[in-house]
Parts: C-alpha cells; sequence; structure tokens
C-alpha cells in the first residue's frame, strides 16, 4: 500500500477519534444541590467532562421530578449522544426512558434507582449499595452501646432509594437487637435546613431527648443541622446523643473532629468517571455492560476524622 494511503488512513483515523472525542455531547439531569455530598458530585461529573473533552449539558431540578423530566425531553429533542439521570425518586421514568429508548439514545442512571420493570430502558445503574451503608451505620450503633439504644431517625427523601435502602439495611440490623429501637422517624428530606427543624420537633416530642440514645441520620446534611437542635436543646451530641450518618462530607468529619459527631459511611460522589467510560464503549459499538456497577465506601468515626477533614477539606 502506498505511503500516501497508509498516512491518509492513519490520518482519517485520529481524526475520526478526535472528532467523536470532541462531538461527544451527553446531557446530565442532575436532582439539585440539596446537600454537600450533590454539589460535589455534580462538580466531579463536571471535571470530569471537561477532562475528556466531553461537552456535558447540565440541569440542576431543584429537587422536582417534573424539572428532570423537562430536561430529559430536551436533551433529547437537542439529539444528544448519551443521556445521564440522577432520578430524585425511583418512580414516573417509565414514560420518558421510552422516548429516549425510540430516539436510539442511551441513558445511564446515576446514584438513586428508577423503578422500571424493562431494563432495556437504560444502559446501567452506577451507586453505592444503601443498604449496606444502612448496615454498617447499625451495626457500628449496635457495637457502641452494646445493641441497648433508643433511636431516633432523621430520613432522607420520602420515595428516594437511598433512603428506602439506608432505612432497610439499619432496620435488618437492628432487628436483631431486642434493646434497641427506632422510636420516632421523620424525613428532612436531606436538608441541613430541614433536619435542624425535624430533629427540633422530634427532641420536643421526646421529652427534650432525655433517655434517647442516638440519632441515626439518611445523610450528613441532616446530621449537621440535628446537632445544632441537639445543642439548643441542652444536649451534647456526640456524648449525651450519638450522631452516626452517611455521605462522609467535609463537614461531617470538622463535626467528628470536634467530638459533635461519631461516625459516617462514607459515598464516593466521583461518579463521572465510570459513566463517562461506559458511555464511551457503547458509543464506540461496545455493548456489553454490567445493569449495575456500585461503588464503594468506608465507615469513618472519631478517631481518624482530624486527619481525614485535613484531607478533605480543601477540596
Ligand atoms: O446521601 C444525600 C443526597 O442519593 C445517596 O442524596 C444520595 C443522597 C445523599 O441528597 O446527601
Amino acid at each position: 500500500m502506498k505511503i500516501s494511503r497508509v498516512l491518509s488512513g492513519a490520518f482519517a483515523l485520529a481524526l475520526c477519534a478526535s472528532q467523536s472525542a470532541l462531538a461527544t455531547t451527553i446531557g446530565f439531569s442532575q436532582v439539585g444541590s440539596e446537600s454537600g455530598w450533590r454539589t460535589s458530585f455534580s462538580e466531579s461529573v463536571k471535571a470530569e467532562a471537561e477532562k475528556r473533552g466531553i461537552e456535558l449539558k447540565f440541569s440542576d431540578a431543584q429537587q422536582k421530578q417534573e424539572n428532570q423530566i423537562k430536561a430529559v425531553r430536551s436533551f433529547i429533542a437537542q439529539g444528544v449522544d448519551a443521556i445521564m439521570i440522577a432520578p430524585v425518586v425511583e418512580t414516573g421514568w417509565k414514560p420518558v426512558l421510552r422516548e429516549a429508548k425510540r430516539a436510539r439514545i442511551p441513558v445511564v442512571i446515576l446514584d438513586r434507582n428508577v423503578d422500571v420493570k424493562n431494563q432495556s430502558l437504560f444502559l446501567t445503574r452506577i451507586a453505592s449499595d444503601f443498604v449496606e451503608e444502612g448496615r454498617r451505620a447499625a451495626q457500628w450503633l449496635m457495637d457502641e452501646t452494646e445493641g441497648n439504644c433508643k433511636i431516633l431517625e432523621l430520613q432522607g427523601t420520602v420515595g428516594a432509594t437511598a433512603a428506602i435502602d439506608r432505612m432497610k439495611g439499619f432496620n435488618e440490623v437492628i432487628a436483631k437487637y431486642p434493646n434497641s429501637e427506632i422510636v420516632r422517624s421523620q424525613t428532612g428530606e436531606f436538608t441541613r435546613t430541614k433536619g435542624k427543624e425535624v430533629m427540633e420537633a422530634m427532641l420536643k416530642a421526646e421529652n427534650s431527648g432525655k433517655g434517647i440514645c442516638a440519632l441515626w441520620s439518611h445523610n450528613d446534611e441532616m446530621a449537621l443541622g440535628a446537632i445544632q437542635a441537639i445543642k439548643e436543646a441542652g444536649l451534647k451530641p456526640g456524648e449525651d446523643m450519638l450522631v452516626v450518618s452517611v455521605d462522609g462530607v467535609p463537614d461531617y468529619f470538622k463535626a467528628m473532629a470536634d467530638g459533635d459527631a461519631n461516625a459516617t459511611v462514607e459515598l464516593n460522589p466521583h461518579l463521572g468517571a465510570p459513566a463517562f467510560d461506559v458511555i464511551e464503549a457503547y458509543l464506540k459499538g461496545d455493548r456489553k455492560v454490567e445493569k449495575l456497577i456500585t461503588t464503594t465506601g468506608d465507615l469513618f468515626t472519631q478517631e481518624t476524622a482530624a486527619e481525614e477533614y485535613a484531607k478533605r477539606a480543601g477540596n
């Protein structure tokens, strides 16, 4: 083969590769910015897209599913190469996922799940095992209190996989301890403000928290709000009332280092890279992908909180 033809072939391949990398446009429908973890997740996805030369169309739904569905329809109308959805709740997704499928646009679900029987409506889901997070939080608390603990629970957003599954895992473990129970449980919608407000009401209803051994919060943001409420009720969070949570955001590591909180199960916010890996492979023709790609996180306690905070504070 003439050298010029080889070169032109190689050039065409290189051009195609560079164009496909530059031309990849992905629509991302994000829940909102209700927590420090969610913000880290969004920032991580945007940084990864920048690094890969992917054009990211980002939509913040302010925790409203109708805004997410509108955004996905807009991505379909714009003819993006792929769509990523971090669903606020599990139900209500079938119609718009069918529209994406009809438009032959692959969809990747990030973090919380969608409740659809037809698993061909999305390429894969990338998420942590929320049930296991609940189990680990509960087991730490049972070990810490020798299985003898009356617990207040701050639930996440009603209908969100993280709330449903963390509750499931936590309850599965404490069911084994007859001297432990959740005496009051209410949603704080994963936010700091609502977490404080709901904790104030629960403390009032529970004799200002006297006799309560621990707060179990489905995320650090609500726990941080609740810590303020515990202090205003005249109790020492982390001592009079233990605090166990999930996410592992920097502010919570600070609270543990200050003695105001006791433990958290870290939730990995870096979901962009695995999502883009799957999408880029799919766009190149790879059709082999697991339906669930699981991320993992460790449980952290006061013992290492100061050094862990130092590592995270700048990020
Ligand atoms: O724990 C919380 C955010 O869906 C697992 O959503 C996620 C949760 C996370 O609001 O901080």
